[in-house]
């Protein structure tokens, strides 16, 4: 079974098979992800780094204080208050995280004493009256490790929420945590809410989604999501994980797309795009088979 190395090796061979067959620029976002799982790969186990993500106000910025239990990034009662990504490092890494942190795209990089081997990202809202907001997240979020999903009692049930962001997302289930925020204003029991949050995340391809009860404004009460992102999170199962998906997702909508130009009349042509489509199947084989292998423990 292929490891990692033999499988970016194998996208690059795609890509050079693809010439031709697929566009220019589809071509230059998959070399972009397996330019970047190259990168990411050099840290193996080093960093994990997770995002908080979420509407305005749910409570991001509060909750990433909370972890770091210093007030490092803006936390606002005039929505929206995050505008750009903000990444917290850790003050003394063991090693030179640099590379890692270029690769994120964020607008600011601040440090903090209480993170050792996690980098933090504040992002701003994602479903924003900003435009600008959104493209800051969407670009963001392909590059961090996992993902605290942070909801309020509002709006954790909203439609568009799930049919947009969560659905679509779901292949990345494993690297998801999710945080129902501002729990200390339910005036019911918080566990009918994290349960209903729970069912709704599993109509939504989420076979088994962790859903934690925060309150982002009472530091003290931080402890289930640290552990949670402890027990969930595991440095190098994550990170390996995310490539995988990555580089499944590559594969995926690659040979759809070579598939589609096997109807030439040129014989040549379809030999191009069939060979082009199989290798990209060939990588999606490769990549599950990689997937499950981290999943039983065999590459952690
Ligand atoms: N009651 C209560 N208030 C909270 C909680 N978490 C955050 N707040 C308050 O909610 C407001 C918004 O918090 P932020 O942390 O700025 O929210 P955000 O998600 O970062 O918002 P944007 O940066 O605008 O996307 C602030 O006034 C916080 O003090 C919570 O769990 N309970
Ligand atoms: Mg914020």
């Amino acid at each position: 079974m292929a490891d990692l190395r033999e499988l970016l090796d194998l996208v690059d061979v795609a890509i050079a098979r693809s010439e031709g067959v697929l566009d220019e620029e589809q071509r230059r976002d998959i070399a972009v992800v397996a330019r970047r799982a190259r990168r990411r790969s050099g840290f193996l186990g080093e960093v994990l780094v997770v995002a908080l993500a979420g509407g305005t106000g749910s409570g991001k910025s509060s909750l990433l204080n909370a972890l770091v239990s210093a007030d490092v990034v803006d936390v606002g009662a005039i929505r929206p208050t995050t505008r750009h990504a903000v990444a917290v490092t850790p003050e003394n890494a063991s090693v030179d995280l640099r590379t890692v942190i270029d690769d994120l795209s964020v607008g600011e990089v601040l440090t903090s004493s209480s993170l050792h081997a996690t980098v933090l990202v504040d992002l701003p809202d994602f479903d924003s009256i900003e435009a600008a907001h959104r493209i800051v997240v969407e670009e963001v979020l392909p590059t961090v490790d996992a993902v605290v999903w942070v909801v309020d009692p509002e709006k954790y049930a909203d439609p568009v929420i799930h049919a947009e962001f969560l659905e679509p997302l779901a292949r990345y289930a494993d690297q998801f945590i999710f945080a129902l925020n501002h729990s200390d204003r339910l005036s019911g029991p918080v566990r009918t809410v994290t349960d209903h949050l729970v069912s709704l995340l599993r109509a939504d391809g989420y076979p088994d989604p962790e859903v934690v009860a925060t309150v982002g404004s009472a530091p003290v009460d931080i402890d289930d999501l640290e552990v949670a992102i402890a027990r969930r999170f595991d440095a190098k199962v994550t990170a390996l994980t995310k490539l995988a998906v990555d580089l499944r997702s590559i594969a995926n909508d690659a040979w759809q797309s070579c598939r589609s130009h096997i109807d030439s009349p040129d014989r040549e042509a379809n030999a191009h795009a069939a060979l082009a489509a199989a290798t990209f199947v060939s990588l999606g084989v490769e990549a599950y088979g990689f997937q499950r292998s981290i999943r039983r423990g065999e590459r952690g």
